[in-house]
Order: structure tokens, then C-alpha cells, then sequence
């Protein structure tokens, strides 16, 4: 099939997929930089590794030397023109005779923005919007963050056929089989938090890391939270060195979510139980929900979430589906919520 693509376009790809060798818990961006020169021919690229390391456009700039004359950069995301815990990549971008810079998405962090006008005034030819929707799509939960200043809440549920979460005498282990949890390590490692009630802690005392199937833990753990006003065990699991924990005595979704978006948190990974589930819910706070079905039948038992005020059909919540696949026995459904 040929590509219809254009030029800029197949390097802003590229510029893409380079930002995704960037971390995706972590309180920056993922940017890529690509670098092109007057020929069209690749003359370096780079990306960004996280808070406190070089940005996209150092990192490639660094790479090209003195072939970034001249040169047309892609970019992820504007440049920004402050100085953070880096110096601003407008100026590098400028110093370094670059004549073109072609970016996907403006930087909506007001302390950063400004790089594209400022290159603009420098006499530097500009450009905006290429592949912003997937650029928007790369860093929706850090988009979202700095949007709202509170992180994007992915709710996890795992429920049998008839929506349980729990037999009626409250055992839950397992609902899902071995292939479905192993992905829930994985997404919950893509986090920056983990949060779950003091419900879930004090029934199932898990210990809400990030493991591979072996039981070795991921190299970064997700901030564990707990949220509740009931006293945890000195011995309960979450508290074992294995990551940082911290036990939030509030009730309120929107102050645990202040919280952590204080802490540069932009994703949550919320595991329940049923009435922390409502009240997220309730709150209009939950983004995103990945449930994992499995082909088992309790009857009577627990459901996954707690009464969320809907009695007839016409109010029912009804998602947009993003991704159905089947992991092992079960099916994992991901929708998201309207915006708000
Ligand atoms: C870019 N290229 O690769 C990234 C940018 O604290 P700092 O210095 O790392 O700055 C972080 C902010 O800079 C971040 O919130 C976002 O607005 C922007 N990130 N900008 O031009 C990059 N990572
Ligand atoms: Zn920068």
C-alpha cells in the first residue's frame, strides 16, 4: 500500500515513536526530537528519559553537533522556554542554527510554554499541530494532569459473568486466571500510584507492587496508597520495603487526588474496593475503567462496586470502549468516561 503521508508527517511519526523509549510513570512527559537536514536526510534524534534528564531536543542537539545547522527538528511537544531543571530547548534549539521547527502539541504547562513564539520572533519558521492527536494521545494522563491538576484514574475491576467481585463471605483470590493478573502487573507498573481503600487492605492485605510472573519486582514501583480512616497493621503487606507507601485518613477522593497530582502524579491506578470504587465514581473522578471478566458465576456475592445512585436504564453510565481483547480465559474491556 503506499504511503500517503507527507514528509513532515513521517517524521513527526518518527519523532513519536522515539518518545515512547521515555518513561510513562514519570512527573515529565514523554517527548521525542528528530532531527532533519536541508536534504531531507535523518541527521540524529533523541528523546526525553524523565525529570532532571536532558529534554528531547538537548538530547538529540547533543547527538547532531554541528549538522543541526540548518536543520528542520520534529518535536513532540513545544519547546519550552524556561529554565526547569534543564535550560530552556527554545534557546539550544536557536544557539544551535536550526532553521525549522515543526512541533505536534503546544505545552499547556504554563511555566514552560512559549518556545514556539519565541522561536518564531527569532526568525525561525514554525509550525504547530502535525499529529497532535496522537501526540495528545502519547501524554493524555500528563496532558490531563496539568489540565486539572489532578491525575487520570484508571479504575481496575475484575468481576465473575454476573458481576461479582467477591463471594458473599468477601474471599476474592482468584476471580481471574494467571495470564489476566500478570497483566495487571504490567499496567499497574505503567503508574505513577496505586491506591485501594482500607477495606482491601485490611480483607485481602495485598502488597500492591509491580511483579513479573516470577514474583521479581519491576525495576520502578508505583507509589502505594491507602485511602481511609481505619487503622492499618504495623505488618499489613503494603508497608513492606518493597516500595513507598503512604495512608491517606481521608474520605475524600478529591483531596487524595490533589494530593498526589501535588506530587507531579499523573496516572492512578485505583484498585477498589467496591465503596472507594463509588465514591470515585460518585465524585466524577474515574477516567478510564479496564475490567477483566472472567467466566466464573458466584450468585450471591459482592459486586464490584457500591450503589451508584442509577434506578432506571435511561441513567445508565454507558462508556466508550477503547481496546476488548482476551488475556488468557478472561476478557479485559478498557472504556473511558466523558471528559469532564
Ligand atoms: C521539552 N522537551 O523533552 C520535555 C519538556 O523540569 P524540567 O526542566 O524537566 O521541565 C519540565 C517541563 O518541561 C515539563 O513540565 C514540560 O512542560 C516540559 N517538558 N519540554 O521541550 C522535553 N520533557
Ligand atoms: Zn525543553
Amino acid at each position: 500500500m503506499q504511503d500517503t503521508r507527507t514528509t513532515d508527517e513521517q517524521w513527526m511519526l518518527r519523532a513519536l515513536v522515539v518518545a515512547t523509549n521515555g518513561p510513562e510513570a514519570d512527573a515529565n512527559p514523554r517527548v521525542g526530537c528528530v532531527l532533519v537536514d536541508a536534504d531531507g536526510a535523518l541527521v540524529a534524534e533523541g528523546w526525553h528519559l524523565g525529570a532532571g534528564t536532558p529534554h528531547a531536543e538537548a538530547a538529540a542537539l547533543a547527538a547532531a553537533g554541528d549538522r543541526a545547522k540548518g536543520a528542520t527538528a520534529y518535536v513532540t511537544l513545544e519547546p519550552c522556554h524556561h529554565t526547569g531543571r534543564t535550560d530552556p530547548c527554545s534557546r539550544a534549539l536557536a544557539a544551535a542554527g536550526v532553521s525549522r521547527v515543526v512541533y505536534a502539541v503546544r505545552d499547556p504547562n504554563a511555566a514552560a510554554a512559549g518556545g514556539g513564539a519565541w522561536l518564531a520572533e527569532q526568525g525561525i519558521g514554525v509550525e504547530s499541530g502535525l499529529l497532535e492527536t496522537e501526540a495528545r494521545e502519547l501524554n493524555r494522563t500528563w496532558l490531563h494532569r496539568v489540565r486539572t491538576g489532578r491525575p487520570w484514574v484508571t479504575w481496575k475491576l475484575a468481576t465473575t459473568l454476573d458481576g461479582r467481585s467477591a463471594a458473599a463471605d468477601g474471599t476474592s483470590q482468584w476471580i481471574t486466571g494467571e495470564d489476566a493478573r500478570a497483566d495487571v502487573h504490567d499496567q499497574r507498573a505503567r503508574c505513577g500510584a496505586i491506591v485501594v481503600g482500607t477495606g482491601t487492605a485490611l480483607t485481602d492485605n495485598p502488597q500492591l507492587t509491580a511483579r513479573h510472573r516470577d514474583g521479581t519486582l519491576h525495576d520502578r514501583q508505583p507509589l502505594r496508597v491507602v485511602v481511609g480512616q481505619r487503622d492499618l497493621p504495623v505488618d499489613a503487606r503494603v508497608f513492606d520495603d518493597s516500595a513507598e507507601t503512604i495512608h491517606l485518613r481521608t474520605r475524600s477522593p478529591r483531596e487524595v487526588l490533589a494530593h498526589l497530582g501535588e506530587r507531579e502524579i499523573h496516572h492512578v491506578w485505583l484498585e477498589g474496593g467496591p465503596t472507594l470504587a463509588a465514591a470515585f465514581m460518585a465524585d466524577g473522578l474515574v477516567n478510564e475503567i479496564v475490567a477483566y471478566v472472567a467466566p466464573v458465576l458466584l450468585g450471591r456475592g459482592r459486586q464490584s462496586v457500591s450503589d451508584l445512585g442509577i434506578t432506571t436504564i435511561s441513567d445508565a453510565l454507558r462508556l466508550e470502549p477503547t481496546d476488548t481483547r482476551i488475556i488468557g480465559h478472561d476478557i479485559r474491556i478498557t472504556a473511558i468516561l466523558e471528559e469532564d
